[in-house]
């Protein structure tokens, strides 16, 4: 069965098995339930072991899911899923305010239609996509991430969209593509920041070619089984969860494949800080801070322990042959 929402076109295959924002709500509660004790005990034998079994994202069951096509090893992740009303209204979106609470204050004056996506550059087939078109050049799947921030807090995000590699395919790249270049709206009528200082608009960013193949990337269109809010990056954007969360472009516009390293926005804005790969490490530190550990929106409370980051933000098994000849210190 294929859902439509309320945006056109927005179609995910899956559908049956995706997890709808309520139903994730609702997990949620449940997990507070038997937490709390009381309801818990009540939710014993079948019934209880199948509400945990729900509440957990079970590899098995989501693997399933996620592999339609083409299975994506370890994109799915055992931790929980973060409240979706954490993942919609604490992030970074400079074009609305560098405050966290900014994007998803602002970003209501975001226009996502008409869009378009012009692929430009080394290519063989360069075109203009309109965005109904891009969101059915493949099959929709959800994808559990998570997602580290460079300030140091991370999420658990169910991303819905298809590995950016199908695109890529779609529009043949030449030969001397090496790089892939995102840029993404910046339009001073509707996204009040854009006249700021902060960074050089519009927010520009880029993977080497193979990394913007490898399967974990994932062109993005929805999150909680529903269409992008605003403020998280509508109508289209990255998802690269082994780099820190600015590589993941939001609202992107132009996609250009290059043969020299293109200079990004943060980079540009603070070369010494970060870096063009800007890998989740947590044995490089960020040069005002350490970035060993993070905190875990949502397990934020006074005595809530930090988590270590992972290395690759535990997508290593996946990505580490992308880097295994380079010096991680050096090229951050
Ligand atoms: N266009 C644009 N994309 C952006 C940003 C931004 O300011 N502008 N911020 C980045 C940063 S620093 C992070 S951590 C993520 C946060 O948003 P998310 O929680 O929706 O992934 O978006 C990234 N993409
Ligand atoms: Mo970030």
């Amino acid at each position: 069965m294929l859902i439509k929402t309320d945006h056109d076109g927005f179609i995910h295959p899956v559908s049956s098995e995706i997890t709808s924002e309520k139903v994730y709500r609702d997990r949620r509660a449940l997990i507070k339930l038997m937490a709390g004790g009381a309801a818990g005990a009540a939710l014993t034998g079948w019934a209880g072991r199948e509400a945990m079994a729900q509440a957990i994202s079970k590899p098995g069951k989501h693997a399933a899911l996620v592999g339609g096509k083409s299975a994506v090893a370890g994109a799915v992740t055992m931790d929980k899923v973060t409240e979706y009303k954490d993942a919609s209204s604490y992030n970074n979106y400079y074009e609305f305010g560098t405050d966290k609470a900014d994007p998803a204050r602002n970003a209501g004056t975001l226009v996502t239609r008409p869009w378009t996506v012009s692929i430009e550059g080394l290519v063989k087939q360069p075109k203009t996509y309109g965005i109904e078109e891009l969101l059915k050049l493949s099959a929709q799947e959800e994808r559990i991430y998570r997602m580290r921030c460079v300030e140091g807090w991370s999420m658990v995000i169910p991303w819905v969209g298809y590995s950016l590699a199908e695109l890529i395919k779609k529009v043949e790249p030449l030969g001397s593509a090496k790089y892939v270049e995102f840029v993404t709206l910046a339009d001073p009528k509707t996204m009040p920041f854009v006249g700021s200082r902060v960074l050089d608009w519009p927010y520009v960013e880029a993977l080497r070619l193979d990394e913007a193949m490898n399967p974990l990337t994932l062109l993005t269109f929805g999150m909680y089984g529903e269409v992008l809010p605003n403020q998280n990056g509508a109508p289209v954007r990255l998802v690269v969860p082994w780099k820190y969360g600015f590589k993941s472009g939001k609202s992107i516009v132009k996609i250009r494949f290059t043969d020299k390293e293109p200079r990004t926005a943060w980079n540009k804005a603070a070369a010494q800080e970060y870096g063009f790969y800007s890998n989740v490490n947590p044995n490089v530190d960020h040069p005002r801070w350490s970035q060993a550990t993070e905190r875990r929106i949502g397990e934020d409370g006074l005595f809530a322990k930090k988590r270590k980051t992972l290395m690759f933000n535990g997508y290593e098994s996946q990505v580490a042959q992308l880097y295994a000849d380079m010096d991680l210190k050096k090229l951050f």
